[in-house]
């Protein structure tokens, strides 16, 4: 950017002259955050091999660290979703103290069903009930943890499924299934929610047992009104319609939250906002449809050749700037539109907010805030990346292993 605040006052006064509130937009952005992902700062791969970082954060500790650059950078990303057991720790006091010296909190637990040998045909729908138990046993003290993180959220994505038909009886799966997560629901604190994640396919390749918002929201709808359906941008088949997703689940009071990334095939969990800008857009515009309050949004992104760190600001940048780019809607102008069927008046006012450039916008309000105006630069300048590398240099690191992510 080559001159921001004359940026800023051009963007800021054609914005005036549409008639749209400048101060309330840059309220809302200033407000917007975003939790991120202990699990997105960590060694990860493919199955085909797996690319060590210099610099990796060793253990939890460090994940942290790298989640408070990323906050300190941009100004919007104040807590840190964390995963069981990866981040599982003696002293759960000592890693609140931790987030709590580096200005951030705890996001949501993420209870990992998925990577134990035992949970090979299943966790909580599995045939054989001692397995179901333990499984139900590392909910309840996936509950515990948040408790002591002071954190109030579960956030379950469940990798059971089979992958032949007749391997196991659909319908006792799915009865197993509800009787486990409402022992989990039933010892959740008040306060407290649990989301559930839904996702087509992988690990399991014939019937996932949560393979849709539909059979995810039927579950919420049985459990009670503090279990919602958190959506994954990566877990649909290709051409569904997210947005129109998020607008049933908000009209059912459902819509938990998100996931954050980008795909171009599956589930590719790479930079929000890199593949396909418009839709992301477009998802922010329902959220922010008849003026809620957004859900709890999360990144769930797995860097395998990228910088992580640098990956994180650089998402967290583009959700601000399609956030910015929903408030600039003209909503009224909107429904005259639809309410005199004028199919491409609509389109075009989206398309008008979509091509407007918010960048100088965003970096004022970052830079008010105390964040860096253009994140991504400041954090190439301030050297993090090398003095990580050095300082993390010693072996007995405690890199995220096995998973779908290797
Ligand atoms: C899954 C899903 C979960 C995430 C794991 C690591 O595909 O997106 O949310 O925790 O990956
Ligand atoms: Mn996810
Ligand atoms: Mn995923």
């Amino acid at each position: 950017m080559t001159d921001l605040s004359a940026e800023y006052e051009s963007l800021t006064s054609r914005l005036a002259d549409k008639g749209l509130d400048v101060a309330r937009i840059e309220r809302e952005v200033a407000g917007f955050g975003v939790e991120t992902p202990s699990w997105g700062y960590g060694d990860s791969g493919t199955r085909f091999g797996t690319f060590p970082q210099p610099g990796r954060p060793r253990d939890v500790f460090e994940r942290i660290e790298d989640a408070a650059e990323v906050h300190r950078l941009t100004g919007a990303a104040p807590a840190v979703a964390l995963h069981f057991p990866w981040d599982e720790v003696e002293d759960y006091g000592a890693l609140r103290e931790h987030l709590g010296r580096l200005g951030l909190r705890v996001g949501a637990i993420n209870p990992n069903l998925f990577q134990d040998a035992d949970y090979r045909l299943g966790s909580l729908t599995n045939p054989d009930p001692a397995i179901r138990s333990r499984a139900i046993d590392h909910l309840l003290d996936c509950v515990r943890i948040a408790v002591a993180l002071g954190g109030d959220a579960q956030s379950l994505w469940l990798a059971d499924g089979t992958n032949y038909a007749g391997q196991d009886d659909l319908r006792a799966r799915r009865r197993r299934l509800e009787d486990g997560l409402s022992r989990l629901y039933a010892s959740l604190p008040d306060g407290h929610e649990l989301l559930v994640e839904y996702k087509l396919f992988e690990p399991a390749f014939y019937a996932t047992d949560i393979a849709d918002w539909g059979s995810a929201i039927l579950l919420c709808q049985r459990l009670g009104p503090r279990a919602r359906v958190l959506v994954d941008l990566g877990h649909h088949a290709q051409g569904v319609n997210v947005e129109q997703i998020v607008a049933l689940l908000a009209r059912e009071e459902r819509l938990g939250g998100f996931h954050f990334n980008n795909r171009k095939y599956a589930d590719d969990d790479l930079i929000v906002g890199s593949v396909n800008p418009f839709e992301l857009f477009l998802i922010f515009c329902e959220l922010v449809s008849g003026g809620r309050e957004l859900p709890r949004l999360t990144i769930d992104q797995s860097h395998n050749i990228e910088p992580k760190v640098e990956a994180m600001v650089l998402s967290v940048v583009n959700l601000q700037e399609a956030y910015a780019k929903a408030l600039l809607v003209d909503r009224d102008a909107l429904t005259t539109a639809q309410e005199a069927s004028d199919v491409l008046a609509g389109h075009e006012l989206l398309l008008d907010a979509y091509n407007t450039d918010v960048r100088s916008l965003c970096a004022t309000v970052r830079e008010r805030n105390g964040a860096a105006p253009d994140p991504v630069r400041e954090l190439r300048a301030s050297g993090y990346a090398d003095r990580m590398a050095t300082a993390r240099s010693g072996s007995g690191h405690a890199a995220i292993s096995g998973g779908i992510h290797r």
